[in-house]
Order: C-alpha cells, then sequence, then structure tokens
C-alpha cells in the first residue's frame, strides 16, 4: 500500500520522455551500477579535502560528506554507495521543481569551496532570527522525494480505513465554514536533524544522514498556519471505529530507498489529534502554501519532529497499530549512544515524535573574531516540543561554568507551540579563545544534555545538547 498510485490532476512521477539526450547519458553511466534510471543529472566535483571527517574510520564517508551543501536534499538519487571511490558524485535534479531560495536550502555552516560563502551564510542565519515568524522565503525546506504537481480544482482528500463513513473532500469542501471551522496556529518546525552536525563531528552513524541532511542550527522555522484540525475531519467521517488508534497520513510525493519507489508516509496516535494539535493547512503566513511545503495540503504536527507533518497530503487513513511504512518504521528512529554498526536493529529504536527542548546560538558564529569593549551581544533560538515552551535561557561564556539568565523581556513572544528568539548583552573580559553555549529550560522543568556525546545517537536525530560555538575574543 506504500507505493505510489495513480490519480488523476496529480503528478508525482519524473517525466523523462523530457530528457531523451539525458536519459541516455544516465543510462550508461548507470549500467556500471543496480540503481533505478534518474531522469536528469549532473556531475558535481566534490571538495578533496573534508575539515569535518579524518582518519581511516570516515574514509569511506569522505567524499559523500561534500554532498551536504553542494547537493541539496531534494535530489533524487544519489550513488552513495559508490561515493567512496569517486572524485565526483551524481546529483539528479527532479524535473519542475520551483526554486529555492538560498535561505530555504541551505543550513549548515560546512565552509568549503563551492558551499556558502561566510558572508552569506551570516545573512542567511541573520535573516533566520530576525523575526519570531519566518518568513515563507526563508522557512527552510526537506524533502525526500521531488516536489508533486497537483491540480487544485481535481484534488480531494481521501479518508479512509477505521473511520465510521470515508469521504471525499475537496479543498472547497475542507474550506467551507459551515462544514468546518477554521483553525490557525503559530506553529514551529524543526527537523529532527537540526544540528545533526555537531553528532558528525563527534562520529557520522552509518554515515546516510551526512548526504540526507547534514543541518546545522537553520532547519526550524515559525509559521502562521491556517486549515481545519484532523480532529473535526475525521468527526465529519462519523468518527474512528473502535480499535482505531493512529491516523495515517500519506503524501503525493515520491521518494526511492533501496531501489523501490515509495509514498512519503507516516502515522500520528490518535490521542495528538484529539487535542487538535494536528492541522491540516492550505495556509502559510496568510500566502496559500508554497509547492515546496506541500501545496495544496499539508498536515502540521504541534511539537513533533517536523518528518510528521505530512505535506502534499492526498490520502488519510485509519489504523490499529502505528504505519508500517518504511518513513515511519525504519526512519525517525532514537538509538542508546551504546548502538551502532554491529547491533543497530530497527526493533531497538524508539520512533521519535515529541521533539526535545533545544537552543541554538546563531550569532556570533563558531570561529568567529570579535573585537568589543567588555561587552558582546548574543543571539539565538529556543524550542519545546511535546507541548512544552521555553521558559528561560541561559548563556555561558566560559563553556558552561557561569550561565546568565536572558531576561524575559529579552525573549520573543510565547506562543506555546513555537520557538523563542532571544538575545543578551554579556559582560566579557577575557582574551583568547573563549566557549560561549547556550542551555534552554521548558515549561516541564526539562533542559538541555550537556555534552553533544552524552545524547549522541546512530541515526544522529534531535540534537539536543547545549549548543557550544568557540570565539576568539580581543578586547
Ligand atoms: N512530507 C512529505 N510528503 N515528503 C517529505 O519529504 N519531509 C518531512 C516533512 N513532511 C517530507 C514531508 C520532513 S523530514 C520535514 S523536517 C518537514 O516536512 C519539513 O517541512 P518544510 O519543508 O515545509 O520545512
Ligand atoms: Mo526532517
Amino acid at each position: 500500500p506504500y507505493f505510489e498510485e495513480e490519480r488523476e490532476g496529480w503528478k508525482g512521477y519524473i517525466e523523462w520522455e523530457k530528457h531523451p539526450e539525458k536519459k541516455k547519458q544516465v543510462e550508461e553511466v548507470l549500467k556500471q551500477y543496480d540503481f533505478p534510471d534518474p531522469p536528469e543529472f549532473q556531475f558535481v566535483p566534490l571538495p578533496k579535502t573534508n575539515p569535518i571527517l579524518t582518519g581511516e574510520r570516515f574514509k569511506q564517508y569522505h567524499y559523500a560528506t561534500g554532498l551536504g551543501h553542494l547537493v541539496d536534499i531534494s535530489w533524487q538519487y544519489v550513488l552513495k554507495e559508490k561515493a567512496a571511490d569517486m572524485t565526483h558524485v551524481l546529483q539528479f535534479p527532479y524535473n519542475g521543481e520551483p526554486p529555492r531560495s538560498k535561505s530555504a536550502g541551505v543550513h549548515h555552516p560546512c565552509r568549503e569551496k563551492n558551499a556558502l560563502s561566510n558572508q552569506e551564510l551570516r545573512y542567511i542565519q541573520d535573516r533566520l532570527v530576525s523575526t519570531e515568524i519566518t518568513r515563507n522565503e526563508d522557512f527552510f525546506v526537506r524533502n525526500h522525494g521531488g516536489v508533486p504537481e497537483i491540480d487544485p480544482e481535481k484534488y480531494y482528500l481521501e479518508i479512509e480505513g477505521l473511520v465510521k463513513n470515508p469521504q471525499r473532500l475537496t479543498l472547497k469542501d475542507l474550506q467551507d465554514e459551515s462544514k468546518f471551522p477554521r483553525q490557525t496556529n503559530v506553529v514551529s518546525l524543526q527537523c529532527s536533524g537540526t544540528r545533526r552536525l555537531e553528532q558528525i563531528h563527534q562520529y557520522p552513524g552509518d554515515g546516510d544522514e551526512l548526504i540526507n541532511a547534514p543541518w546545522a542550527e537553520g532547519a526550524i522555522g515559525a509559521a502562521r498556519w491556517t486549515g481545519v484540525s484532523l480532529k473535526k475531519v475525521i468527526k465529519y467521517c462519523g468518527g474512528l471505529k473502535d480499535d482505531a488508534m493512529h491516523i495515517e497520513l500519506f503524501g503525493a510525493d515520491t521518494y526511492f530507498k533501496k531501489g523501490k519507489v515509495y509514498n512519503y508516509v507516516v502515522s500520528v496516535p490518535w490521542r495528538k489529534v484529539k487535542i487538535n494539535e494536528v492541522l491540516l493547512a492550505w495556509e502559510m503566513n496568510g500566502e496559500p502554501l508554497p509547492k515546496l511545503h506541500g501545496f495544496p495540503l499539508r498536515a502540521v504536527v504541534f511539537g513533533y519532529i517536523g518528518a510528521r507533518s505530512c505535506k502534499w497530503l492526498y490520502k488519510i487513513r485509519g489504523i490499529k497499530d502505528p504505519s508500517e511504512a518504511p518513513v515511519q518504521r525504519k526512519e525517525y528512529l532514537y538509538y542508546t549512544p551504546q548502538i551502532g554498526k554491529q547491533n543497530a536493529l530497527y526493533s531497538n529504536g524508539f520512533s521519535i515524535q515529541d521533539m526535545p527542548v533545544s537552543s541554538a546560538i546563531i550569532s556570533p558564529k563558531d570561529m568567529d573574531v570579535i573585537t568589543h569593549d567588555g561587552k558582546v551581544k548574543l543571539k539565538g533560538w529556543a524550542y519545546s516540543g511535546g507541548g512544552h515552551w521555553p521558559i528561560r535561557v541561559e548563556v555561558s561564556p566560559d563553556g558552561g561554568a557561569i550561565w546568565y539568565e536572558v531576561p524575559t523581556e529579552n525573549m520573543s513572544t510565547k506562543y506555546y507551540y513555537a520557538w523563542r528568539l532571544w538575545e543578551i548583552e554579556l559582560p566579557l573580559d577575557p582574551e583568547g579563545w573563549l566557549e560561549f553555549c547556550v542551555r534552554t529550560w521548558d515549561s516541564a522543568l526539562n533542559t538541555q544534555p550537556t555534552y553533544v556525546r552524552s545524547a549522541w545517537n546512530w541515526d544522529l536525530h534531535v540534537t539536543s545538547s547545549c549548543h557550544r560555538i568557540k570565539i576568539y575574543s580581543i578586547n
């Protein structure tokens, strides 16, 4: 059931026919490998050295690690298995992919050639923390496959499975306020890979995530989403049948995994839906949902990892147990630090839903040289998932011995489901290399692990430790 279905007015596939020349070229190259045919490709030179990973153990990822900033996440397939013995890697962009702003796609500070310049990176990240509601064009994009094209006139949402009266609802139905009350919420989405780069520095796990999403601090944002509560839609279908406990969400996009094509499918528990924390949204910051963010309809699951907020939503299903789809079952698993190459069984991982409390310093940036007259200004974000919100942010100028509390008036609006931006001016006397770090306390009094290695995990998810940067201070 997790393979792509045909539907009128919806194109989830790539148009091979339009690129006969390239298709042929690709076929030639692919003969050497055992991979599905891509529609289009280009060679991208990779950096010869990688400042992040050194040593024998990491050799096989040597080239792959360069990909993070060269390739963005929407590429269809990367010959990563072969990357170790190539100086070039194939990239396959999708046809008709909407253009992205740099700020939407690149939020990680790899500083090799071909990456963003420091100046660009600084500009982008400063923009990110300049508004508590993120501009649509600055909102990070994380796509597992291509962006499907959906004709809104022909679009309908199918509701089936363990619901009492299965229905098909058009956009007009959903937007008809006599049927469904509208709901608007300011909600942060955060990719579970945010700040993954810090875990990569420690040890890069199976290497998969180096290619897929080697994010730094920018895979997070807040938007004002408008739509209907999924709960009301299920009620409209007469409610769930007795044994239904979860709702499965089907995205119209397709992606490759181990040579097979799947739809993007996840699930959320009914208890989450019941408290109106799952929104089916068609509007983002007062504009129709942009294509890159799931046009015409997406789920927004408050406080969960971004992965559950299924984009290009075309079908929902009442089910008994969590979805069997690969995204739900095999990805987004949280392992203990002892789990690694030898014992990484899917059954050893917890399925990640709630996002933990986390924060980051965005300005200054790691390795900055700052000249000051005894004072330095820090800026960043703080967030907590699972229905909690940041209540206190503390920063330390000396790696965590002394902590200063950010005054509440220097924290942005408390929205319950969104991040809070903060800034603080610290007194600073010492000169030379210093380590700044930040930690946040949330409304349930959770705070962050001190060091990244205490929460390192094989799939490199939800990096929640204190964010640390090194700066050179000149007084
Ligand atoms: N939904 C579909 N259909 N396909 C996807 O690839 N990516 C997920 C989620 N929903 C994804 C998806 C992930 S991993 C994240 S972090 C969020 O979308 C990102 O949402 P954004 O791109 O709007 O920021
Ligand atoms: Mo994600």
